[in-house]
């Protein structure tokens, strides 16, 4: 493979920026300095570029069944869509589907992500644990000695919940073997009543989604979960943080010791609820769970990323085309749930954030890659420009415009919740291991992504960096 080296441009790492060159040596970074010459490395100008450690998305479904279908995209689509925005590392969710054991659930995800394959950016899975009993107890030290070293649990769908006492449980055991769970937080029982209460008035279109999903129910889980956290004594994720409530919470258990993290999704920041209410059963574009919320909430979301209260943004990728999502064309509740969003997240984020004045390339740098690489075991091989990390690197050029469209995306679904946005500050190029896969915002080569065992988690929640 040989050298590249990146000139003159503003490298990013989450404490710093500063004008330098990048000598990339095979697979590694080996050098980052002022004025670096090797007359045997390619050299390609990166005058006013930012280049960013590659971005890591630690919350994707690939071939994820949901309400009777599967995600359009599996490994094969989601991991070339995920390097062509930037990202050169997914973490997707192992699931032990009722009745399996971790082993047979992680062993179903390598076999999926191998059938499908080749995959374009490197990968990892969280094992989701769905069922708890002694013998699944007993599987957790082999998740972590076959690199799976976080997890997820859920406080809803009947497939997957587990309940409160089996949580204090799981979150015990998983602070003995350092490591820790995301979960979904969400009030079951009080969304079922509402799913009812919708239906007896007559209301079955997507609008109805919103109304029985509010953000009370988020908040009371996550509530719930900060007091089990505390009692276990116990770091614990909150997956796609969407509101002001929830987020009180976190703050709020975090004042009395918890060690709680907080993840939110593009589509948060973005979409509003409004868009449920679009006729035409358009609204059904933009299910997802927990559902899209206010602009008030878009904005306590921004302000949380930018004062450190807000560790990660991922994107909970789980596209369905539209005729998947009119399964649901009598009942939203049957529309299967989930956005696009892998391919997307670099370039909205860069330009609506970093562009717009709402956050600095530094905090970027922290959500995207940073703090995801050291909360989920992979720091600083990934998430950092050090000699020694591997050369995965997004070159952002604060210049380039884009006009987004499911059109000519390599994202395998023909509907994105961001169609006709124009962006101004966008993905160049994408280096995966040394290699030249995005140049010129196009997806040139494929296939090279492997799977990434995965060490224990090393992180420290700061806030207002
Ligand atoms: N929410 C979604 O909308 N889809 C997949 C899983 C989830 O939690
Ligand atoms: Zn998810």
């Amino acid at each position: 493979m040989g050298k590249t080296c990146l000139k003159g441009g503003i490298i990013v790492s989450g404490s710093g920026t500063r004008i330098a060159d990048l000598l990339i040596e095979d697979e590694k970074i080996v050098r980052v300095d002022t004025d670096i010459s090797d007359p045997d490395a390619e050299e390609i100008d990166c005058t006013g570029k930012y280049i960013f450690p590659g971005f890591i998305d630690a919350h994707t479904h690939f071939n994820l069944h949901v309400a009777g279908t599967v995600t359009s995209d599996n490994f094969e689509t989601g991991t070339a869509a995920a390097i062509a925005g930037g990202t050169t590392f997914v973490i997707d969710f192992g699931t032990q589907y009722h009745g399996e054991t971790l082993k047979e659930g992680l062993q179903n995800w390598h076999d999926m992500a191998n059938e499908n394959g080749p995959n374009s950016c490197d990968y990892s899975y969280h094992m989701s644990i769905s069922e708890w009993n002694p013998k699944v107890r007993d599987e957790v030290d082999d998740m972590m000695e076959a690199g799976i070293t976080t997890f997820k649990i859920y406080m809803t769908y009947p497939a997957m919940m587990l309940n409160d006492g089996e949580i204090y449980e799981v979150l015990k055991k998983l602070k003995e073997v350092h490591s820790f769970t995301g979960c979904h937080c969400e009030n079951a029982p009080v969304i079922d009543a509402l799913i009812k209460e919708q239906k007896e008035l007559g209301n079955f279109g997507p609008s109805a989604h919103p109304r029985s999903r509010p953000d009370t129910m988020e908040a009371e889980a996550v509530h719930r979960l900060m007091v089990i956290a505390k009692e276990a004594d116990a770091p614990v994720m909150v997956v796609h943080t969407t509101n002001e409530k929830a987020l009180n919470e976190i703050i709020r258990a975090r004042a009395e010791g918890v060690t709680a993290y907080s993840e939110t999704c593009p589509q948060y920041l973005f979409l509003d609820k409004s868009l449920y209410d679009l006729p035409n059963f358009e609204g059904a574009k933009y299910i997802c769970a927990p559902p899209l919320r206010t602009k008030h909430d878009q904005e306590v979301l921004w302000n949380a990323i930018k004062s450190g209260i807000i560790d990660t943004v991922c994107t909970d990728h789980c596209d369905f085309t539209l005729e998947q999502r009119k399964l649901g064309i009598d009942d939203f509740t049957k529309i299967p749930g989930g956005l696009p969003g892998v391919e997307t997240r670099g370039d909205l984020m860069f330009s609506e954030g970093v562009g717009k004045g709402r956050i600095s390339p530094e905090c970027l740098c922290r959500v995207l890659s940073e703090n995801q690489a050291k909360l989920y075991g992979v720091y600083p091989t990934k998430g950092a420009l050090l000699p020694g990390s591997d050369a995965d690197i997004a070159v952002i050029d604060p210049t380039r415009m884009k006009i987004i469209t499911a059109a000519d995306w390599v994202t395998n679904c023909d509907n994105t919740p961001y169609e006709g946005m124009k962006l101004r500050g966008c993905v160049e190029k994408v280096f995966l291991r040394g290699n030249l896969c995005v140049d010129d915002g196009r997806l040139i080569r494929r296939g090279l992504g492997r799977f990434v065992k995965r060490g224990v988690p090393n992180y420290t929640h700061v806030e207002g960096k």
